[in-house]
């Protein structure tokens, strides 16, 4: 009645921002993402029928602040009849400051509950479940790159080209470890209910689909980082007119960008994405990864850089 899964966070290069549905947690548009290699979570679910209630550990600390989040997602996994579950989680990255963590978490706790109470392991069933709990979620149940599509009934998740067909490399800027200042859900439903380009950014988001699904598949980086960095800043200034103005980045966020156009004039493959935090993640080519790092790492109110290769989606890692 014990399994331990892991998953890796998963960065959006076309991104998700609104909800068509908050009671089912049904994105309001598409997004395309890469998983990364390097970070992950990994989760133990234990079932015990004797345990009174859920309890949920984080890097060694208790977290109730997560629980109810954590209970509600086994309850869509097992049935809210289910036994309680003791879940020890471990990340090896910052947690809720814009790198994904959520994803990796729900994607890892999905695989493991399923897993604990002996269920078999589909990952469009499991995506769909993940999905539920955070949207961004359910990519990573897969590996490479992967789009999640949303209609009026659910999601459906799949990689579109694997790690091994297109290798990138990606160069995390961190310049704020602590947690953001406001959720990605309720900002959401800030843009949505408020931000005068919300209606624009969803109705352009199956161009920039296309557009990225076209550039992926002819490993077209120059197409793929052009779309990339159009779909990022327009997400955040759906974000910025928001009333309240929903702003997650920091005068550092903006020092990377224009490190990042320095290099792009010098002819170094790279672009950025920047997600609901204020860390820039540098997408490049393999080779260029080294000349990326030391941009960033020389950029003024960079604290800290992660690197990382594309990955796989979420896998079962013990069970007994
Ligand atoms: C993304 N983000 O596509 C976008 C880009 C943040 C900016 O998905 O409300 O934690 O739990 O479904 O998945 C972050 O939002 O939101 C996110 P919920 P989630 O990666």
């Amino acid at each position: 009645m014990r399994a331990t899964a892991r998953a890796q966070p998963n960065i959006a290069l076309i991104k998700y921002w609104g909800k068509r549905d908050t009671r089912r947690n049904l994105p309001a548009v598409g997004s395309i993402s890469i998983t990364l290699a390097d970070l992950f979570t990994e989760t133990s679910v234990e079932l015990d029928d004797d345990l009174l209630h859920d309890c949920l550990v984080v890097n060694d600390r208790d977290d109730p602040g997560m629980m109810p989040r954590i209970s509600k997602c086994l309850d869509e996994v097992l049935g809210s009849d289910r036994p309680r579950a003791r879940v020890d989680s471990r990340c090896n990255f910052p947690i809720a400051a814009g790198l994904a963590s959520s994803a990796s978490a729900f994607a890892a706790v999905v695989v493991a509950g399923a897993a604990a109470a002996g269920q078999p392991h589909n990952a469009d069933e499991m995506a769909r479940l993940a999905g539920r709990a955070s949207g961004s979620a359910a990519r990573s149940l897969f590996g490479g790159y992967v789009e999640l599509t949303s209609d009026d009934d659910d999601i459906s998740v799949a990689s579109i080209c694997s790690v091994e067909e297109w290798p990138l490399s990606v160069v995390v800027a961190i310049t704020e470890s602590g947690a953001k200042t406001i959720g990605s859900s309720e900002a959401m439903e800030i843009s949505r209910n408020t931000s005068p380009f919300y209606d624009r950014w969803v109705g352009a988001q199956a161009e920039d689909l296309k557009t990225a699904r076209d550039a992926i598949s002819a490993r077209d980086f120059e197409k793929l980082a052009a779309v990339a960095e159009h779909n990022c800043l327009k997400m955040h200034s759906v974000m910025w007119a928001s009333r309240p103005p929903v702003v997650y980045w920091n005068s550092a966020t903006l020092n990377c960008l224009q490190a990042i156009r320095e290099l792009q004039s010098r002819g170094v493959a790279v672009f950025f994405t920047i997600d609901a935090g204020p860390q820039v993640k540098a997408i490049c080519l393999p080779e260029e990864e080294v000349v990326v790092r030391s941009a960033l790492a020389g950029t003024s109110g960079v604290s800290n850089i992660l690197v990382s290769g594309l990955g796989a989606g979420a896998e079962l890692v013990k069970q007994r």
